[in-house]
């Protein structure tokens, strides 16, 4: 457990705040302007933004007009006393990435999707972010012959690698996802990402980016995935939020479906010192569909007021007790007092 208390910095990104819509149905409530997005940071507590690279300026913009569009981004950000956390490339939008982005199929896909996410590496520098993520949206397929998979995990390899190249100060974090949009993504776990952080030119500056409900719906518990990562000093972001089984993404409040998952989960950051390296707590939480555009932004104080609640309960606990319950392999006494400190009786 560390000795001085970690300051927890919280982030989340601009798509959180949203009109609703669905696969089955259009916004439920109006779009919330991107300035006044802005303004919500630090009115919610927030210290810091997560954006992707057309969120801060159109994809499509020449080289000029994209270096003004970021630098009036960016004096936004600094009136707001906001930086930017993370940078990932929309590469699962345009036409030219529905087949995948680096491991599609057409040669001219597959550049298009090089060239893009280069130039949201040169965005990354002009908005002083070091922390670059890949959600591999559409790496992955549909059916199983349609792609060579071997050959895919080495054009993600080499993609990698190339935007590693491209700038020496950005470090790259994977953000791992088994489905939706896919069947089948080819790196679907914290382990993958990992496994192929070691296979890159610099595995120093590769590592991951842990999203709660992408370890649920892989099968697997988000607080070892978050161990697993912090093992192997590569625990450089997450997305903290819930999940109610395998089902599509929910992006539900942190803590909502599953609160002693959830204690769990700030149980490994905490004790492992995870955010004393300027690591920032990211959010990835959808409102319901029902909410106004009043409060299309509770679900974001309420995860964080979960979030720091749950350290209040991690930091009462007593670690002389759990270790005298460990050695004993008293697991049955252990669980109830973990019980007694989720509701109130620790
Ligand atoms: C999808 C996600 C993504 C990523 C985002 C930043 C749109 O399930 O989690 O959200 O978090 O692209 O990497
Ligand atoms: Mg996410």
């Amino acid at each position: 457990m560390p000795e001085t208390p970690t300051k927890y910095r919280f982030s989340f990104g601009p798509w959180n705040i949203s009109t609703g819509a669905d696969p089955f149905g259009p916004p439920a409530r109006k779009e919330v302007p991107f300035a006044k997005k802005l303004k919500a940071y630090k009115q919610l507590g927030f210290d810091a933004v997560q954006f992707h690279d057309d969120d801060i300026v159109p994809a499509d913009l020449d080289w000029t007009a994209t270096q003004r569009g970021v630098a009036k981004v960016k004096k936004i950000l600094d009136g707001e006393g906001l930086f930017v956390e993370i940078i990932a490339p929309r590469l699962w939008e345009d036409p030219r990435t529905v087949d995948g982005a680096f491991t599609a199929n057409s040669p001219a896909h597959r550049r298009y999707a090089l060239d893009r996410a280069k130039r949201c590496v040169d965005i990354a520098r002009l908005v002083g972010c070091r922390n670059y993520v890949l959600w591999l949206a559409r790496e992955g397929t549909y059916i199983r012959e349609a792609k060579d998979a071997a050959t895919a995990v080495g054009r993600i390899r080499d993609a990698w690698n190339l935007l590693l190249e491209h700038d020496p100060e950005i470090r790259i974090l994977g953000e791992a996802k088994p489905n939706e949009p896919m069947d089948q993504a080819y790196l679907p776990t914290v382990g993958h990402m990992i496994g192929l952080c070691y296979t890159t030119c610099d595995p120093a500056r590769s590592g991951v980016l842990i999203e709660s409900a992408h370890s649920i719906l892989a099968g697997l518990d988000p607080a070892d995935d978050m161990a697993y990562a912090l093992w192997h000093q590569k625990l450089w972001s997450v997305h903290l939020n819930d999940q109610n089984g395998l089902k599509y993404d929910q992006d539900k409040v942190f803590g909502s479906v599953d609160l002693r998952r959830a204690f769990n989960q700030v149980w490994v950051l905490e004790t492992n010192g995870y955010g004393r390296n300027g690591e920032c707590v990211g959010l990835d939480v959808k409102a319901m569909r029902t909410t106004t555009v009043q409060d299309s932004m509770l679900h974001l104080a309420h995860s964080k007021a979960v979030f720091e609640r749950l350290v209040e309960l991690v930091r009462s606990v007593d670690m002389k007790k759990v270790e005298a319950l460990r050695a004993a392999r008293q697991y049955e006494q252990l669980e109830m007092y973990i019980l007694d400190v989720l509701t109130g009786r620790g």
